[in-house]
């Protein structure tokens, strides 16, 4: 099967906004730095990477015939705030288990932001104690059977829409997207530079490029940045869901090690944390560009971009292309680090 064989169910305004950071790379002197903008893709309540995963999985849900979607996140995870978003816009229910993945003490991390938006659309949010894993959850079945038990029909998605069988079909498309808007643009990205925790995201972007390279012969680097912080778990999750989305979409070969790069050194010690670097880099990207990225994705993967094109590992010769995967309403929770003294 070729991708433009799975079903897929328009949740985006069409392919999302890529544009020059001209600042940014005039800033940093080196490689040309642009930005395909998740976070401004969709109209379903500040849109964001998960909404264009769940353009594939809708089609299977309304076929299943489920009444509610049923999934997991931290507090503030942006993936649970897409899905109730989905719901509301299908009409279907949404539960959410909502675990204690970020040891970010605020009060206002069970209030604001993410959480508030999917209190907000309806979803029957609730709080559980356990700590960040990004595999599948005890809490999460649990949930799935309450919902069976109360005579629902649920439709279980995973953190992220990681580990869902369709779970990469998105991000594959984005690289078809992107190979489209290079030329209209008459621009090339040898680079990609993407956050990745639960994995789906960086993985369907591998396959999804490995699919054109063997259509065209070009070559790129993805360059995945870890803000997991348990990084072989990452890199193992990012590699399988690579390896079965590439053969979902008809790559006939197996993927080269050298296109799966996971790369540590911005996540800091824990998920969801942020460190000097990613303040640094939330600043630049919002002083330079009026981009706004957050402390748990964009910050870090940003801040991995800022140092691969200043120590030149990305050359200077490079276009690289930011993916912006949209976790900006998580700010809210992390006013603190921004209030005046
Ligand atoms: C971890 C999936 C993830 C979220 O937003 O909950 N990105």
């Amino acid at each position: 099967m070729a991708l433009h064989d799975f079903p897929r169910y328009p949740l985006t305004f069409g392919p999302s906004p890529v544009h020059h950071l001209k600042r940014l790379s005039q800033h940093l002197g080196g490689a040309q730095v642009w930005a395909k903008r998740e976070d401004v893709s969709s109209g379903l309540a500040f849109g964001g990477n998960k909404v264009r995963k769940l353009e594939y999985l809708v089609p299977d849900i309304l076929a299943s015939g489920a009444d509610t979607l049923v999934s997991i996140g931290g507090y503030q995870s942006n993936h649970t705030r897409q899905v109730a978003a989905v719901a509301a816009h299908l009409g279907l229910k949404c539960r959410l288990v909502q675990e204690k993945w970020v040891p970010w003490e605020d009060p206002t991390n069970t209030q604001v932001g993410n959480i508030l938006l999917s209190r907000m659309m309806g979803a029957d949010s609730r709080l559980d104690p356990h700590g960040f894993d990004i595999g599948i959850r005890d809490s999460w079945k649990d949930a799935l059977r309450e919902v069976e038990e109360s005579g629902g029909k649920p439709y279980p998605i995973p953190a992220g829409a990681s580990e869902h069988h369709l779970g990469g079909l998105g991000f594959a498309n984005w690289a078809f997207e992107v190979a489209e808007q290079e030329q209209a643009l008459g621009v090339h990205f040898d680079t990609i530079v993407v956050c990745t925790v639960t994995g789906s995201t960086h993985a369907g972007m591998i396959a999804g490029f490995a699919a054109l390279e063997d259509a065209t012969g070009v070559r790129r680097r993805v360059l995945g940045i870890d803000a997991s912080a348990t990084l072989e778990q990452t890199r193992a999750q990012v590699a399988r869901i690579a390896r079965h989305t590439a053969s979902l979409i008809g790559v006939e070969r197996d993927l080269r090690d050298d296109e799966i790069t996971v790369l540590e050194g911005w996540a800091g010690d824990l998920y969801g944390v942020p460190v000097q670097s990613t303040l640094d880099a939330m600043a630049l990207g919002a002083q330079l560009e009026a981009m706004i990225t957050d402390p748990v994705y964009e910050g870090k993967s940003l801040a991995g971009l800022i140092d691969l094109v200043g120590s030149g590992e990305i050359p200077a010769d490079s276009t690289v292309l930011y993916a912006h995967l949209g976790g900006q309403p998580a700010i809210n929770a992390y006013h603190s680090l921004w209030d005046p003294a």
